[in-house]
């Protein structure tokens, strides 16, 4: 066994999607057999990997009976008792179907809004008697093309509504269950509504039961977006609001292509892992470890493991180099805080009258202070060094 191989401590999921992904893609057909749920849950524990993750439909195809149900859902609680493997969260497909075809709780029509709320409860029941603590909300089919259909405003107080309903129907049943909110710019709508975290963040504060309900950013979305992962996670951890996180890769400007954690922008991926696993200081993310991406479409089965052995080595690896650069003499002191005897009491804790006289009195040399080099060059080279595993 290597250091950098998973075990179960490292927290680290798949969705039962991820894995199981066949290869299928707008341009072709499956290039892999379709694994089933039971199988994939044994191969995971085999990697590691301390859980999985699923969609109502990926365990359950739609449409299945009752009885049929029971029996799927016993065969799968089974394969997690036999392996040990938990599943901390659930979520529903509200996007294959072609009932969503315009979306689900933003939708025009009464009944779609309806059916989206139905499929949901019966979903957040199935996560519940699997454990799930953490229910994850993603809008695939929330947004247009044809933008003049509804009024973008109404889209937004629907989606309001659903939650509000929901977050209502869990705190009945008692499920304890917290929500997390994923967002995307686009793909597969024109646009989606509420596209980026920062947009979830001020959302969520807008619900009457904001405080059970957090975000689950994803290293792709955000990066389609053209934004820093890293910041969006930074502000949601400001506010305990990180509830979940999805991991992967993606090179800018593309389509969504949830490549294996690390295999894009290692510079990217290792500052978030000094943040979630607080090598720089503040405190660390506590849960699940969860990996939203695929496989290459050219890998057969053996493919899939490689690259799920992958996710989670490389974010062990990242790790060790996170904490060796937190570590490092050089590195901690080009980032010691300056501090101002003086100065430092009156820039905290809100606004007084005497702050005010204070600030407005202090004798500040601009130009002076403005001579200092920052030396961000050497800081970020060390980092680059670090990464490279050529200082230790
Ligand atoms: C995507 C999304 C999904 C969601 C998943 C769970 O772009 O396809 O990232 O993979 O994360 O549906 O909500
Ligand atoms: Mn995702
Ligand atoms: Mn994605």
């Amino acid at each position: 066994m290597n250091a950098f191989d998973p075990v179960s401590q490292d927290l680290f999921t798949f969705g039962l999607w991820t894995v199981g992904n066949p290869g299928r893609d707008p341009f072709g057909e499956p290039v892999r057999p379709v694994q089933s749920p039971d199988r994939l849950v044994h191969k995971l524990a085999e990697c590691g990997a301390y859980g999985v993750n699923l969609h109502d439909d990926d365990l359950v195809p739609f449409g299945s009976s009752a009885s049929e149900r029971d029996r799927i859902v016993a065969s799968f609680k089974k394969a997690l008792a036999d392996t040990g493997m938990k599943v901390p969260m659930a979520t529903t497909n509200l996007f294959s179907q072609p009932i969503f075809k315009d979306g689900a709780f933003s939708s025009n029509d009464p009944k779609v809004r309806a059916f989206a709320l139905q499929k949901t409860m019966r979903a957040i029941d199935l996560g519940a008697e699997l454990g799930a603590t953490i229910y994850v909300f993603w809008g695939g089919r929330e947004g247009t093309e044809a933008d003049a259909c509804r009024d973008p405003r109404t889209a937004i107080a629907r989606m309001r509504d659903a939650l509000d309903f929901l977050c209502g129907y869990v705190k009945e049943q008692g499920y304890g269950m917290r929500f997390a909110l994923e967002a995307k710019p686009n793909e597969p709508r024109g646009d989606l509504y509420l596209p980026t975290t920062g947009h979830m963040l001020h959302f969520i504060s807008t619900l009457r039961n904001h405080e059970m309900v957090g975000v689950n950013p994803e290293v792709a979305h955000e990066t389609m977006a053209g934004l820093s992962f890293v910041h969006n996670v930074a502000q949601a951890m400001e506010r305990d609001k990180l509830f979940h996180i999805d991991l992967n890769g993606q090179k800018i400007g593309r389509y969504d292509q949830d490549l294996r954690f690390g295999s894009e922008d290692q510079k990217g991926a290792i500052l978030l892992i000094r943040l979630l696993e607080g090598t720089m200081g503040g405190k660390r993310y506590e849960g699940p470890r969860h990996f939203d991406a695929h496989a290459y479409r050219t890998e057969d089965e053996a493919g899939v493991w490689d690259f799920a052995k992958g996710c989670m080595r490389t974010y062990k690896i990242l790790h060790a180099r996170a904490k060796a650069f937190d570590s490092d003499p050089e590195v901690m002191a080009l980032i010691t805080e300056m501090r101002d005897a003086q100065i430092d009491p009156l820039l905290h804790g809100g606004y007084s009258k005497q702050k005010a006289q204070a600030l407005k009195g202090l004798s500040i040399d601009a130009a002076q202070v403005a001579k200092r080099g920052l030396r961000y060059e050497r800081l970020d080279q060390l980092l680059v060094e670090h990464l490279l595993g050529v200082r230790s």
